[in-house]
């Protein structure tokens, strides 16, 4: 049996979360994700607008990752039915939107049955949402701060795609983050060479799964070092050594999204693996690597 235990201010049932935007969008993948031994999960991000999306092709699998360009599909305010089920389940919600403003609307309409907020900076390819949010510290301060009016837990998603990671890091740690999550995706590109076009409708995406792992342990390494909140690990994990690789770079918890993809057991599987009686503990790992 699990310990109750809190990861950055929200109390969990362990330290692997589901990342935002896989079966995010539903209750009832939410709890099927919690039962098979998910610590918490977050929702796919919701904004002030409803929004179906870009044009398909919106997901390719290719041979060590996923690329996608959804384009931000949610039902917006709408999506308060789907939570109404949950209380006191470890959810925590994801919301975007296009200046600070934006984001403390979004988060009122759920501040009461969120365990949390995740600040989504950092959609690689929806114009007005991700870069220009993202890549300015100030804008990531002032939604952060936006956001924690509402007393919940805020934790905040960062890109990869900047030069310094750490001046956005700090920024919402300024703000009052709880945590940072990283990464979002890779801005990324393929193109059909056999039908002489990009194979997503929306041109570029943004690249998840094992191809990015490095990139994420290199930006929670470089987290760690430059704030003073927990760091949680996003980007390509999709085994128990990859769990604790995360937290020797300084992850205090880990996000697990593309992997749920290959295997839907992914949660119980490697639960069974890191928490077996001999299992590691994780507060033994935490920042190893940086001894
Ligand atoms: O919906 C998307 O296209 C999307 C989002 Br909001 C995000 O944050 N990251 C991503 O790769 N895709």
């Amino acid at each position: 049996s699990q310990e109750p235990v809190k990861l950055a201010g929200v109390p969990v049932r362990n330290h692997l979360v589901l990342a935002a935007g896989v079966l995010g969008t539903c209750a009832s993948s939410l709890r099927r994700i919690l039962r098979q031994g998910a610590g918490a999960v977050v929702t796919k991000s919701i904004g002030p607008e409803p929004r179906y999306g870009h044009a398909g092709p919106c997901v390719v699998v290719l041979e060590d990752g996923i690329m996608n360009a959804m384009g931000l599909p949610n039902p917006s305010r709408e999506f308060i039915q789907e939570l109404s089920s949950f209380d006191g389940d470890p959810v925590i919600v994801s919301i975007f939107g296009g200046n600070p403003e934006e984001f403390h609307e979004v988060a009122g309409w759920f501040a009461e049955k969120a365990q949390a907020f995740e600040l989504n900076v950092s959609c690689p390819h929806a114009a007005g949402f991700g870069a220009q949010i993202g890549t300015n510290p100030d804008v990531v301060k002032a939604c952060t701060e936006a956001v924690k009016v509402w007393k919940k837990p805020v934790w905040v998603k960062l890109t990869p795609n900047v030069t310094d990671i750490t001046a956005i890091g700090r920024a919402a740690e300024e703000g009052g983050a709880d945590a940072i999550v990283a990464i979002n995706t890779v801005r990324a590109m393929r193109i059909s060479t056999g039908l002489k076009r990009p194979v997503l409708g929306n041109k570029y995406g943004g690249l998840s799964g094992k191809a990015v792992f490095p990139i994420a342990v290199r930006c929670v390494y470089e987290l760690y070092e430059a704030c003073s909140i927990p760091i949680i690990g996003c980007g390509g994990v999709s085994c128990a050594e990859d769990v604790i690789e995360m937290m020797m770079a300084g992850a205090e918890g880990v996000e697990i999204g593309s992997a749920v993809v290959q295997d839907p057991e992914i949660f119980r599987h490697i639960c069974e693996e890191l928490y077996a009686p001999d299992g590691i503990s994780s507060s033994e790992i935490v920042g190893c690597a940086h001894e």
